[in-house]
């Protein structure tokens, strides 16, 4: 059975933890064989990380972790960053006070590994949201690096996310 660490991050409030509850149900097993009993309880807020098992097939197990948005990212690092597959960078597509920080974000992910990411805006229902060229302008993003966006309590959206990043972490380690 191959394991796939994978790190959800993005500030404050980017849907991380919602994120992360709805991709528990994309597994290719029943609902029990996906069930987490060390996951945490939903809370308006994460004060710690949140963590899923899910099963893609009888050979592709994923660890899903997200990172708390209240704690400081540099913080931890040395817990996570070591052995991860891929990260997913989360930000609120309505929320462009928190798009330097999840700037930042990306910029430390680049940093520190070189595992493959994907950056995702959430929110993508709302009125507000940005569109993709302005977000792209705000965010600095080349042409090159893959943009998406996401309704974090659809399970389609996020499945389509976490394909995504299956093709990038494949193509990586296989390409
Ligand atoms: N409708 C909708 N609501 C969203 C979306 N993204 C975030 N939200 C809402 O934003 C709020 C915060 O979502 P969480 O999943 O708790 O965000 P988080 O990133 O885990 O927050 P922290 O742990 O506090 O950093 C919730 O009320 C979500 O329902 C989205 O794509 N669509
Ligand atoms: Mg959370």
């Amino acid at each position: 059975m191959k394991t796939l660490k994978i790190i959800v991050v993005g500030p404050y409030q980017a849907g991380k933890s919602t994120f992360i509850k709805t991709a528990k149900g994309i597994g290719a097993v029943d609902g029990a064989n996906n069930a987490n009993n060390d996951s945490d309880v939903k809370q308006l807020s994460t004060v710690a990380t949140d963590f899923e098992k899910i099963l893609i097939d009888q050979d592709m197990m994923l660890y899903l972790f997200g990172m708390a948005g209240q704690q400081r990212f540099d913080f931890m690092w040395d817990l996570i960053e070591d052995n991860a597959h891929g990260f997913i960078i989360l930000f609120d597509n309505t929320r462009p006070e928190t798009f330097v920080e999840t700037r930042k974000m990306i910029d430390l992910v680049c940093a520190k590994t070189h595992a493959p990411y994907i950056v995702v805006g959430t929110s993508d229902d709302a009125d507000l949201a940005w569109q993709p060229d302005d977000l792209r302008k705000a965010l600095n993003l080349s042409q090159q690096l893959k943009l998406l966006n996401c309704s974090v309590e659809d399970i389609t959206s996020v499945k389509k996310v976490i394909l995504e990043l299956l093709y990038e972490i494949l193509n990586k380690y296989e390409g």
